[in-house]
């Protein structure tokens, strides 16, 4: 089974959202556009289950809407704040873990050397499969999983440095059931993913790989017209989202909420 939200941790995006960081050269975001898109993924929030906690945008850190990087929650051990691989967004951990004092009585830190971004972690089931990217290194991941093993999580990793077009795991790759992973084609047959039933993406719809099971439904961004016919025909609900903004700064649907 997998966990069901009722509860998800968002941030709008600040007016200055363009000066976050990015690696794609798709224009500058339109920030009156990203709000609107932003709101409308609040509401679906909202329709599947999920008491919204919406943040006040954080102008000090144009990449703060992406909360998803600064926490991992799971069932069992609670929450771990992360320390993010980019400098500058190592303050956004801060105003998170203010948010989320009231709902977890522990919350440790990922410490340095160690560096961690939660786009960075696939839950599927009991296991995580943790990416050891530009942003998250092997004592992130070693951190992570001395947090996480007491609980019975097992993990391993996938490095994505040299994967095209990937900033974090998740960028390629969810888990629609413990079993089920969406996986791009780039990293379809690396051998950590052996043995799961695996919806490839087809080329140019890479960017659906960042789908979200939340409760009853997927979230998915608009435009993967072949990857929601593949995950129609598994019988999944879709809660179709545009993205076109986010897109523009790297960033994918799942780290646009924390859901817990
Ligand atoms: C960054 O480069 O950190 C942001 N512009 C995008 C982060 C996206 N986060 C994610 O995929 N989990």
């Amino acid at each position: 089974m997998f966990s069901r939200f009722t509860r998800a941790i968002v941030r709008p995006p600040a007016r200055n959202f363009a000066e976050g960081l990015t690696t794609v050269d798709l224009g500058a975001p339109d920030v009156d556009l990203a709000l609107r898109q932003h709101a409308a993924y609040c509401d679906a929030l909202q329709r599947h289950g999920c008491d919204v906690v919406a943040l006040p945008p954080d102008a000090q850190y144009p990449d703060s809407t992406f909360v998803e990087d600064t926490a991992l929650i799971l069932p069992g051990p609670g929450a771990l704040l992360t320390r993010p691989g980019a400098e500058s967004r190592a303050g956004e951990v801060e105003s998170m873990r203010e948010a989320l004092r009231p709902f977890f009585t522990s919350l440790p830190q990922v410490t340095s050397p160690g560096t961690l971004d939660a786009g960075d972690v696939c839950e599927a089931g009991t296991h995580l499969f943790i990416g050891i990217s530009h942003r998250t290194n092997a004592d992130g991941a070693a951190q992570l999983t001395a947090w996480a093993a007491p609980f019975g999580y097992t993990t391993s990793t996938v490095n994505v440095c040299d994967v095209d077009g990937i900033l974090h795991l998740k960028s390629g790759i969810a888990a629609l059931e413990p079993r089920r992973l969406v996986l791009i084609e780039s990293l379809a047959d690396d051998p950590a993913f052996a043995g799961y039933d695996i919806v490839r993406v087809s080329a140019g719809e890479e960017y659906g790989a960042n789908c979200v099971r939340v409760n009853d439904v997927v979230f998915i961004s608009g435009g993967r017209p072949q990857l929601h016919t593949q995950l129609r025909t598994l019988g999944y609900t879709l809660e179709v989202l545009d993205m076109s903004e986010y897109a523009k700064m790297d960033g994918g649907l799942s780290c646009l909420s924390l859901r817990f």
